[in-house]
């Protein structure tokens, strides 16, 4: 190559926003990374971290050549060895593994390092040699499937507004959602309606920065938001705004429900949100007067045991009111629902059934006394950084008999613990084709360098073990663009029109639905056409924080959210990032911090009976009284302790979709006696 050229890219990373890039490449070389100006959600704007995208491609410590552990499981000790030396010594584990106890007790281990559909975890990359081999399935609950089975339940499909709708909208409540952070695109369409007279309330326990830019905060006890749904809706009923023609025609439960609302008072919720009830009625006046109103629920909400019912109960908000039919009003979890690529999982290729393993379920999985792992294939994941319950992973990453394959472009600490290291190529270097799940487009991913190294995509990775374990079936040897093709050829209308072709020359591509999108104005994707109000009883699932904070051993409930400068614990090895986001703080209350003796600048322990790791205290009253808050993403063998806050996340699973419960758990924090000496 020689020459200036222009390549149109993806991030690949697990943000709702899922922008398209261009990478300016100067003879072979990736010397500029931008937003692409085109884009209508990027805007030619990327972010604080993947601003750093070709640095971090670069960095020193990136993993270039497969390695064979030669010290002790996690001591990150390697020897480097040829592609033929891994596939031959994987091959043959994999064969005995096989042989021995069954292909399922292979538990292929793929995280959301990359959403992409051929190489990340979107397309389930690798499932079709896993398939073969019968290989135990793989459950991704650690993200959203709390919220999207919530949405499924209700409506049919977990895809709600088009967030560029938002511009329309002349309320906005930005609940259990951090979009400054996690996802900054979203803020464009809030100040369009801003300008235009729109009123912007978060709805957070933690006054984030969102919550500084909106209009009004309200700092809601963790794990009560459905009861602050029912209290809202108690107010629109008081008010006769509910929307008795939309209800009659596509809702089914409201004779229930309307109970279940006529059952939380303004009073009574109250109490149990910690919202003073004059912010309870006066919001509730505003929804009930406001049309359209736009709710932006994330992640973050889901993130309790009644994290998937909490969603489906604000998801009912917008059929009360009736926003579904105007522009500008509903519902915004996520766009993914609307995403209608032919997925396969090709379970024709499997000899028999297999089990589902469940991702939050590592440690107790991999616990010598289960015996139910032989191996595990770690891929875009670090579960000793991400996963619930570290100590127990820890633990299990350590056995004797567990033959660990990781794939990563880092050496983080779940590589420490790897039998076999393959070095992984990253977005600048491979193909792929993604979504975005805070928007309604598809992006396609050109590579634009060759990878650096010895390199390979996971695509490639799998094609070249099967080929090496002699296997015959031929779609394991799809190519890139092959893979792209089936994935496009679906006959659903919202893929009308939209081609390879037409992505690798723009770059993105509209899916085909009218803007402004009104999904569910005349109904929804249910057999009935109707959304479901959840049952009597069903309406509010208290959170193990909702219902036992502030009581016994461990009175306080730990949310751990996005760190503004990384993404999971992924570019958390970046120097400059890593300088800006600093060593890791616990954010205390006064009242909390003086009884217990806490000091900013001053190192505590945040314990439970689980685990424990090390903070630096911040006392700060953007936490309210009874919540402390430590952000996610620090390698744990970056920090003091060497433990991150999952070594206090339990491995409890939500009321729905076995999501996880990364900000629902209770703990203590104790003032470290020798200040700065580490555990
Ligand atoms: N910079 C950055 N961006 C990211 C990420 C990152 O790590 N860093 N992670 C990415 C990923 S993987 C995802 S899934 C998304 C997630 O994006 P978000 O949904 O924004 O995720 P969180 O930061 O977990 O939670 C958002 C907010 O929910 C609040 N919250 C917690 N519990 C409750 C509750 O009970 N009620 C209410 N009302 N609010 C609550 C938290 O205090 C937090 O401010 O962001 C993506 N974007
Ligand atoms: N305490 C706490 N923990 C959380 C959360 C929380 O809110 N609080 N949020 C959870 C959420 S929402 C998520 S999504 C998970 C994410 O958890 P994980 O899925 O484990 O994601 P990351 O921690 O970002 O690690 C991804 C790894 O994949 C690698 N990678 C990226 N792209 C590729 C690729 O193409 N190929 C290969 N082989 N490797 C690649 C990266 O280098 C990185 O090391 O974390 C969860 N953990
Ligand atoms: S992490 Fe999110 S905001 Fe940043 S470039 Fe990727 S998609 Fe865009
Ligand atoms: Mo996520």
């Amino acid at each position: 190559m020689s020459g200036e050229l222009r390549v149109l890219g993806a991030c690949p990373l697990d943000c709702p926003d899922g922008c398209s890039w261009v990478v300016t490449v100067e003879d072979g070389e990736a010397v500029k990374l931008r937003g692409n100006p085109d884009h209508p959600y990027t805007r030619g704007a990327l972010c604080v971290k993947v601003n750093r995208y070709l640095e971090h491609a670069r960095a020193e410590d990136r993993i270039l050549y497969p390695m064979r552990r030669t010290g002790p499981k996690g001591s990150g000790r390697f020897e480097r060895i040829s592609w033929d030396e891994a596939l031959d010594e994987i091959s043959a584990r994999l064969r005995g593994i096989v042989e021995e106890h069954g292909g399922e007790a292979i538990w292929p281990y793929q995280g959301t390092g990359s959403l992409g559909y051929l190489q990340g975890c979107e397309g389930a990359a690798g499932r079709r040699f896993w398939n073969v081999l019968g290989a135990s399935k793989h459950w991704l609950n650690i993200c959203s499937s709390a919220g999207n089975s919530g949405l499924t339940l209700a409506n049919g499909t977990p895809g709600g507004m088009d967030t560029e709708d938002f511009a329309l909208s002349r309320l906005i409540l930005l609940w259990g959602t951090n979009p400054l952070t996690s996802g900054h695109h979203l803020w464009k369409f809030v100040q369009e309606a801003r300008a235009n007279g729109a009123y912007v309330v978060a709805i957070d326990p933690i006054r984030t920065r969102t919550a500084d830019q909106a209009d009004e905060h309200l700092a809601i006890r963790p794990g009560t938001d459905a009861a602050l749904a029912l209290g809202l809706l108690n107010v629109v009923l008081a008010e006769g705004a509910q929307d008795e023609e939309y209800l009659a025609e596509h809702t089914e439960g409201w004779e229930t429900f309307r109970e279940e609302i006529l059952a939380h008072p303004v009073e009574r919720v109250a109490e149990i949100t910690g919202i003073p009830a004059g912010a309870v009625h006066s919001l509730g006046m505003r929804l009930a007067r406001t049309r359209p109103t736009a709710i932006r629920a994330t992640m973050g909400i889901q993130r309790h045991e009644g994290g998937g019912t909490a969603v489906r109960t604000i998801n009912a908000i917008a059929a009360v009111t009736g926003d579904w039919r105007h522009p500008g009003g509903g519902v915004a979890y996520s766009t993914s629902g609307h995403v209608h690529l032919n997925i396969d999982p090709r379970d024709d290729l499997l000899a028999r059934p297999v089990r589902t393993l469940t991702m939050t379920r590592l440690g107790s999985e991999l616990a010598p006394e289960r015996d139910s792992v032989k191996c595990l294939w770690v891929y875009g994941a670090n579960p000793l950084g991400s996963t619930s319950d570290t100590g127990a992973i820890r633990r299990g990453l350590a056995r004797e008999d567990l033959f660990t394959v990781v794939m990563e472009h880092f050496p983080t600490d779940t590589v420490d613990y790897a039998d076999i290291v393959l070095p992984a190529t990253m977005q600048i270097e491979h193909a792929d084709l993604h979504a975005g799940y805070g928007h309604m487009y598809l992006q396609w991913n050109e590579p634009a360098v060759e990878p650096p190294g010895e390199c390979l995509s996971t695509t490639e990775t799998f094609r070249r073990l099967a080929r090496h374990m002699g296997m015959t079936e031929p779609s394991l040897y799809d190519s890139d663009l092959e893979l792209a093709e089936q994935l496009l050829a679906s006959d659903h209308p919202s893929m009308e029109g939209v081609t390879l072709d037409r992505l690798r020359k723009e770059g993105w591509v509209r899916m085909n639905y009218p803007k402004p999108f009104t999904p569910f104005a005349e109904g929804f994707p249910r057999r009935s056409g109707r959304t479901r109000f959840p049952s009597r009883g069903k309406a509010y699932v208290p959170s193990l924080s909702a219902r036992e904070a502030g009581r016994g051993p461990y009175p306080l409930t730990l949310i751990t959210p996005a760190a503004h400068m990384f993404l999971n614990t992924t570019f958390a090895n970046n120097p400059e990032l890593r300088r800006r986001a600093k060593d890791p703080v616990v954010l205390v209350n006064p009242a909390d911090a003086t009884a217990r003796g806490l000091e900013s600048g001053r190192l505590a322990r945040v314990h439970n009976d689980g685990g424990e790791f090390l903070a630096v205290v911040e006392v700060s009253d953007r936490v309210a009284r009874g919540v402390v808050a430590s952000p996610k993403g620090h390698w744990p063998k970056h920090v003091p302790g060497g433990a991150n806050p999952n070594a206090v996340v339990r491995e409890a699973d939500a009321d729905l979709g076995r999501g996880a419960v990364y900000h629902d758990n209770l703990v203590e924090v104790t003032p470290c006696p020798a200040d700065g000496a580490g555990s």
